[in-house]
């Protein structure tokens, strides 16, 4: 069986458990507290960093490249269209929501509220925390300008970009820091992908010491 070495909150390891979820590909989900740098994990990605996946006999390590391979060993469902403008567009948005998004958003949200304390690197810097929460209105801002175009984020059909989206939003939301009412195209999608199996997993996750929301597991929020 297929093996995620993952933290449950990390944007980047639920992408992978939506891509292996979507797919139907069993998985056994073991928590990495990657920060405490144990020699195993080290051994297994020498960059210290989550999501690793044992798949087919390969550990792999970056999600960008970890469900690129999912897709081409396991096409069904697409999660990557095969015209290249179209790949292009889901590769631009993905890389949109794991870098401007992460650096801008959920690293100023996310691990200033949760990291730090679960690492006892302190309290949230409230300058970063403040920069979040102005940074992800603009965000769902342009979520809202493509979904007004589009029925998914980067076209016709579900794809990864609305998994890396889907991934970082949830991660926020299971802190409450996500303004559903700013759009209603974006809580639209978020409902949509939301109520998919493939989302079970995420909706169940619980970390100690912050118990989710109330709706964070409402699928009619
Ligand atoms: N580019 C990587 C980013 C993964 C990443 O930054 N993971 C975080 C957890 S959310 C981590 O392991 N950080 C540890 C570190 O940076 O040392 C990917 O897409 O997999």
């Amino acid at each position: 069986m297929a093996r995620l070495f993952h933290v449950p909150l990390s944007p980047f390891c639920r992408k992978v458990r939506l891509s292996l979820a979507e797919k139907k590909i069993e998985v056994e989900l073991v928590e990495e507290r990657y920060w405490e740098a144990d020699p195993d994990f080290l051994r297994r990605n020498p960059a210290g960093k989550v999501p690793v996946l044992r798949l087919d006999g390969i550990v792999m390590s970056e999600s960008a490249p970890i469900c690129e391979y999912i897709e081409e060993t396991r096409p069904d469902p697409v999660l990557l269209p095969s015209d290249p403008a179209a790949r292009l567009e889901v590769r631009r948005l993905v890389n949109w929501f794991d870098d401007k998004f992460h650096n801008e958003v959920t690293s100023k949200l996310l691990y200033e509220r949760v990291n730090k304390k679960v690492m006892g690197q302190g309290f949230p810097d409230s300058r970063n925390v403040k920069d979040g929460a102005k940074a992800i209105k603009y965000h769902l801002d342009y979520m809202a300008w493509l979904l007004d175009h589009r029925r998914w984020l980067a076209g016709d059909a579900m794809t990864l970009a609305d998994f890396a989206a889907a991934a970082h939003l949830s991660s926020l939301d299971y802190i409450s820091d996500v303004d559903w009412n700013r759009s209603d195209v974006v809580k639209d999608w978020y409902a949509k992908i939301k109520s998919r199996p493939a989302f079970r997993s995420i909706l169940a996750d619980q970390v100690p010491g912050f118990p989710p929301p109330r709706h964070y597991n409402d699928l009619d929020f």
